[in-house]
């Protein structure tokens, strides 16, 4: 990745997504994967039920949480100088770390995304946080991508619901909004990432191919940014229905 972000800060700013290439380099990807497994197999079980989201079958993991706070691999690697001078910008300010964590959609059980804005996870004002996707497999048409829809995070927020789904309690009430924008769909190879404002509007589907699509996902927000208790209170009433997140 070159040191000249303007490009990337200005179709951020424009469409509230940007693509890189090459984010991480493939030894890079390589530890990240061999960490996985690492704190899969031998420190998961040693963690808060909240540390992970298993698929429908109850046993498959969906997601990985707060592998910032559970793994010094992951935090070391969030709060690399190249990626706080990335994100300061982006955040309009200093930058938190807010979390990393994993959206696995394993092949043939992994689990679709509902419509959503991160905002109404986060529920941060203003609205100065982001997510940083990393692809750790190829993401493809077929395994789930992450579609965006290009121009929602100007749409402010949208109302939402409940959705029933773990790992991702809270969705838009309707997909009006966004209807008429452009959609991104965001295929990968390992190392790429996206970058999307938490107000942009995004789902994925679920995994009906034979090959896993792991993604390692960065959450940074601005230092001045603060709970919204509006926001706050339809999160917690969704996330009380189908924890933890
Ligand atoms: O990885 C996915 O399928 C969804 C990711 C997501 O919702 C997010 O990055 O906020």
């Amino acid at each position: 990745m070159t040191s000249d972000h303007s490009p990337i800060v200005e179709a951020y700013k424009r469409d509230g997504v940007v693509q890189i290439l090459q984010f991480f380099s493939d030894e890079t990807v390589a530890e990240i994967r061999a960490e996985l497994e690492r704190y899969l197999r031998d420190d998961l079980s040693t963690k808060p039920v909240d540390a992970r989201t298993l698929e429908a079958d109850g046993k498959t993991i969906r997601n990985l949480w707060r592998l910032e706070q559970h793994n010094a691999f992951f935090n070391e690697l969030a709060r690399r100088s190249e990626m706080i001078e990335l994100i300061e910008p982006l955040v309009n300010g200093d930058v938190v770390l807010a979390g990393v964590e994993t959206f696995h959609k394993p092949a043939r059980i992994g689990s679709a995304v509902p419509l959503h804005q991160d905002n109404s996870y986060f529920c941060r004002t203003p609205p100065d946080m982001l997510t940083v996707w990393v692809a750790i497999d190829p993401v493809t048409e077929a395994n789930g991508p992450v579609t965006y829809y290009r121009g929602s995070h100007k749409l402010g927020m949208l109302p939402t619901r409940p959705s029933g789904v773990r790992g991702n309690s809270i969705g838009l009430a309707d997909a009006s909004s966004v209807e008429t924008l452009e959609k991104f769909v965001a295929t990968l190879s390992p190392g790429d990432a996206t970058i999307h404002h938490c107000q942009t509007v995004h789902e994925s589907a679920s995994n009906k191919t034979d090959r896993s699509r792991l993604g390692l996902l960065f959450v940074y927000r601005g230092a001045h940014t603060k709970t919204d208790s509006q926001m706050k209170s339809a999160y917690t009433k969704a996330v009380t229905a189908t924890p933890p997140a």
